[in-house]
């Protein structure tokens, strides 16, 4: 029997499609878009399609696996949930709860994801990850500049003058917003692009501008002088809701134009443009999350809300700094699903650092790594020493649908069910504001089962199973309970499958924010509670040819890692063969100097690792540029963080992926 299902997308990702999903005798055979979803309308990614295949795949893990003398073997549920749990019980006892790390990303959106966290924190409190590589820096950055980081909703753009795309690949990574950009250029709208990388979202630019990567802050700069030169800033926003702008005009004062333009590599024409379009508002501004992944990455974030705010796009229809979009998964009740109070103590080490934390730590050491919806081993940078970390301690587990490359390093593999497997509610913090249902619509293959199943069967062997007798409905209850006044119920959930969830579609259109002065804060105190300095500053990448002249001199070519077109980071490489070699991108002037052409094969390298891959040329590049998109599996010619630098951004909290230089030799 054919029946056609509505279910949701749970990838990691800006649109958080409504799926409508074919299941023919119990399996799911195709993935469509759902075309009452009020925002997805209907359209989906093959990333997303593609999960058919990816439930469907011949190399799912269907059984738990431990390592006996280098070679994996089949056990039972129970050895493994037998084993794990007596480990556990011994680390606790012998070295306390900490030597124990979770290493997890965002693989997945579902709530009940976040039940991982439950588990630990009832376990006592283990060593957790904070910060994050993706966006950490920028979410820091709005924080402090606003409170927190809100975006405008999704059809707001047609409000807008004028767009400006900075840094957001949007054609690629955030199809439903490219849908909005062709209609609002047919409205009259112009797009502005600026990018290193002639991308296709710059293809239906009215204006690209190429920018020497890291150097985006500079240019905020740039416009804000030409601005305020001009006498064009917005003086009444200005005066009645920011604090700390003569601490703004006192950095402006350390630039002249000259040395902006020398140093971004931008004309003056350019500048001028720029300052055109931010006065002559309403210009919204979508922030991509690739530029913030530079040394400067929070400044960067904060000198571009400065420029909205000052040229007055702040808090207008039309307006925005549109970054993340957190208001979005602010409102569901975590605590209630993660139980903070239960854990007894706590050691967090940055995502950007865990290598080192787990090779460094004392007190405990890291004696049990447990892995779930990540896959270290090719996300996280440096993979050379990530590869060493995870390798040194003594029982590594991984929770996954595949033998990973973090997985083929475990101890225990554990098989998980896919989205179509089991039952939760998904959203992303990014975009629109829906929470999409999604039901359990087949079996698993084999013994695959729930993560919270596991977390469940442990917690019983560990003692505190109690935590855990909950129906899904009454986990789902304990996160949207509060939120029955704006009708997001569980049976309303289960029965129109999409629901909005209360946000501002004009975020600080009160001008009231959400910082300790509830002003936009120029100067941040939440910055200096922090023991920042907290006024606007500029800083250069830590890698590039001003900067560091020497190494550059070494490495002259800056290396970009940004997201595949047809994979989430590394989940489709191993469903599509013909993604499964490395692949080069770089400039055309890269192409002249080193006698390169499509084709040859070439190998980058730095003092951190090497990687060999094919030669394809990046048309209109910045020039020096090299691209590698994220997610390869090291089986199928490495990751690019075999040569990223793994430290913390500016402001802590975000990742420094794409400051990252690099040197290319053909290869023999
Ligand atoms: N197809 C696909 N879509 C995805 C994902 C995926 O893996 N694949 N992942 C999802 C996730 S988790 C995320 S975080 C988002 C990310 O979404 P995006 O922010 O759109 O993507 P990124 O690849 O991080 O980088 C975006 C752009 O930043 C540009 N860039 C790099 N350095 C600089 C710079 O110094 N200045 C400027 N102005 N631009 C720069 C790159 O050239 C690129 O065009 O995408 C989501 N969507
Ligand atoms: N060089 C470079 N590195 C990057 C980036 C970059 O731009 N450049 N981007 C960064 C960004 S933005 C992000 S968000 C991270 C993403 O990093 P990750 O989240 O680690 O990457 P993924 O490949 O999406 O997923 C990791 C694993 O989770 C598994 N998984 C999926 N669903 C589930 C589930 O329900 N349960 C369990 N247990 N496992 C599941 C998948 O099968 C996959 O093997 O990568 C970062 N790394
Ligand atoms: S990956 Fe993103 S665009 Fe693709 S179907 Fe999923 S949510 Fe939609
Ligand atoms: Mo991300």
């Amino acid at each position: 029997m054919k029946q056609i299902v509505k279910s949701s997308c749970p990838l990691n990702c800006w649109d958080s499609c409504g799926f409508d999903v074919t299941v023919e005798n119990g399996k799911v055979v195709k993935i469509d878009g759902d075309k009452d979803h009020p925002i997805t309308q209907g359209k989906i990614c093959g990333r997303g399609r593609m999960l058919e295949t990816k439930t469907n795949s011949p190399e799912r893990l269907t059984v738990p696996l431990k390592k006996i003398n280098g070679q994996f073997t089949e056990i039972t549920w129970a050895q493994a949930l037998d084993e794990i749990a007596d480990i556990m019980l011994e680390l606790k006892k012998k070295y306390g709860s900490t030597s124990v790390l979770h290493s997890h990303d965002y693989a997945n959106n579902g709530l009940l994801k976040n039940l991982d966290k439950r588990f630990f924190n009832c376990y006592g409190g283990v060593t957790s990850l904070v910060g994050s590589i993706c966006w950490g820096s920028g979410i820091e950055a709005q924080t402090w500049d606003f409170g927190s980081s809100d975006s405008h909703g999704p059809d707001d753009i047609y409000n807008s003058k004028h767009i400006v795309i900075w840094g957001r690949n949007v054609a690629r990574t955030n199809m439903h917003l490219f849908n909005h950009l062709q209609e609002a250029k047919k409205n009259g709208s112009t797009i502005t692009v600026i990018d290193p990388i002639f991308n296709a979202t710059a293809k239906i630019a009215d204006k690209y501008m190429s920018i020497k990567p890291g150097m985006d802050g500079l240019v905020a700069i740039g416009i804000m002088k030409y601005i305020i030169e001009q006498n064009n800033h917005d003086d009444m926003f200005i005066k009645n809701y920011t604090v700390g702008f003569s601490d703004l005009l006192d950095l402006l004062d350390h630039f002249t134009l000259e040395e902006i333009l020398d140093k971004t590599e931008l004309s003056y024409q350019d500048l001028q443009y720029l300052a055109s379009i931010y006065c002559d508002g309403p210009t919204s501004t979508f922030l991509g999350l690739g530029m913030q992944r530079y040394a400067n990455g929070g400044n960067t974030i904060r000198l571009i809300d400065a420029l909205v705010a000052i040229s007055g796009n702040v808090g207008i229809a039309g307006g925005g700094a549109n970054f993340g979009n957190i208001q979005v998964g602010k409102n569901f009740n975590m605590s209630a699903l993660t139980l903070p109070d239960k854990a007894k103590s706590s050691r967090n080490f940055t995502m950007m650092k865990q290598a080192d934390g787990i090779l460094k730590a004392i007190n405990p050491e890291i004696k049990m790594i447990m892995v779930t919806c990540g896959n270290p081993l090719v996300q996280v940078p440096d993979s050379n020493k990530v590869k060493e970390a995870f390798e040194s301690v003594e029982t590594l587990i991984v929770v996954d649908h595949f033998l990973t490359d973090t997985a083929e390093v475990a101890d225990y593999v554990l098989p998980t069910t896919t989205v179509f497997e089991e039952e939760d509610i998904y959203y992303a913090s990014m975009y629109h504001h829906y929470v999409n249902y999604g039901e359990k619509l087949v079996d698993p293959p084999g013994e695959a089962k729930p993560d919270l199943w596991i977390w469940t069967e442990l917690a019983k062997r560990l003692g505190f199973g109690k935590e855990f007798e909950f129906s899904i409905d009454e986990f789902l209850e304990m996160g949207i309970a509060h939120l029955s006044d704006h009708e997001i119920t569980i049976e309303n959930l289960k029965e129109q499958k999409r629901l909005p969830l209360p946000v501002k579609n004009v975020p600080w259109n009160t001008k009231e924010f959400s910082t300790p002065s509830g002003k936009f804060e120029f100067t941040s105190t939440l910055a200096t509670e922090k023991g920042f300095n907290g006024k606007p500053a500029y800083y250069l990448p830590k890698e590039s040819s001003i900067s560091n002249p020497a190494l550059a001199k070494k490495y002259p070519y800056q290396l970009l890692s940004i997201h595949p077109l047809r994979s989430n980071h590394s989940q489709h490489y191993p469903l599509i063969a013909a993604m499964q070699s490395v692949k080069i991108e770089i400039s055309e002037d890269i192409a002249k100097d080193n006698e390169l052409v499509e084709g040859d094969t070439a190998t980058i390298f730095n003092e951190r690792g090497r990687l060999s891959g094919v030669i394809k040329i990046l048309k209109k590049a910045h020039p020096k540029t090299i691209n590698v998109d994220e997610g390869q599996w090291h089986k199928f010619g490495g990751s690019v963080n075999l040569l990223t630098p793994d430290h913390d951004s500016d402001n802590g909290q975000g990742s420094v992926l794409y400051d990252c230089l690099v040197n290319i030799e053909k290869n023999e």
